[in-house]
């Protein structure tokens, strides 16, 4: 025999299912579900007793059995399968709360930097689990639309023609949100990587002249200089190298830098020895 089908509601606790027509009859349930979940009263009606959760379990198979009140078998049990609906009742969530991720500063629009992917427990067939991304709050929020996020893909991308002269670090605030409106958030920390843009410049064209006292010693310092360098100081591409061009054929001097400052002092190495 083909069971009986019934669907029911995710979510939901409606009662008053079959009702059996027999006479002086008893009714009674069997099949894997929770005791009590489902109840037959004596005159045959079934009771959902509970709020079904489709996620946990997402249709039952119930025998109904029927016995004269001697225990005598009246018929064969009657299957009965309830299918149960879903209902949208899980948020999208991202596993984690805070990702963060690197940016070059160079880098060119449309460069992807971070997918982020949330999850949905609803039924996978339906809109329940319909994931639409997007960037809410960038902080901070100067230079505004700096990134993007793909709505369908979650794939985070640059959407500035260039990040030069950006903050070195911004925070993006992602919300995933199913078809039906349910939705969570997290954020993604965004760190701004400095690339060598920036040459370093001295100041002066022409420095001196300076004059020496015939009898100064080695290691006197003649002059300090600084070539000024705008990428971000302290990083490899702000540290400066210096090298005496031209002029220097006899070693007279070296130079000596300072790796905190950049500045390079100009220093007798040797002496005349008349
Ligand atoms: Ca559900
Ligand atoms: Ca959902
Ligand atoms: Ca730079
Ligand atoms: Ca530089």
């Amino acid at each position: 025999m083909r069971p009986h089908s019934v669907n029911l509601q995710d979510n939901s606790s409606q009662a008053g299912l079959v009702k059996w027509s027999g006479s002086q009859a008893e009714y009674s349930l069997e099949g894997e579900f929770p005791e009590m979940l489902f109840t037959i009263s004596m005159d045959g009606v079934i009771s959902l007793n509970a709020p079904l959760d489709r996620e946990t379990q997402d249709q039952f198979q119930i025998s109904i059995v029927v016995e004269r009140p001697d225990g005598r078998e009246i018929a064969k049990p009657v299957e009965l399968r309830v299918m149960v609906g879903d209902a949208n009742d899980n948020r999208p969530t991202f596993p984690q709360a805070q990702y963060h991720t690197v940016v070059k500063e160079l880098a060119h629009r449309g460069t992807e930097i971070l997918t982020v992917q949330a999850a949905d427990n609803d039924d996978p067939k339906t809109d329940n689990v319909r994931i639409f991304y997007r960037l809410v709050v960038q902080i901070p929020e100067t230079p505004r639309a700096l990134f993007r996020v793909d709505r369908d893909s979650g794939v985070i991308s640059v959407q500035a023609d260039s990040m030069e002269g950006t903050a070195p670090q911004y925070t993006l605030t992602i919300t995933a949100e199913d078809a039906k409106g349910l939705n969570s958030s997290c954020t993604v920390v965004v760190t701004v990587q400095d690339e060598n843009n920036n040459a370093p410049v001295f100041s002066q064209h022409e420095y001196g002249p300076y004059h020496i006292p015939e009898d100064a010693l080695v290691g006197t310092t003649v002059t300090a200089v600084v070539a000024g360098d705008a990428d971000v100081r302290g990083g490899d591409s702000w540290q400066v190298n210096y090298r005496l061009e031209s002029g220097n054929e006899e070693d007279v001097f070296t130079l000596a830098v300072d790796r905190h400052t950049n500045e390079v002092s100009l220093v007798l190495s040797k002496v005349n020895a008349e």
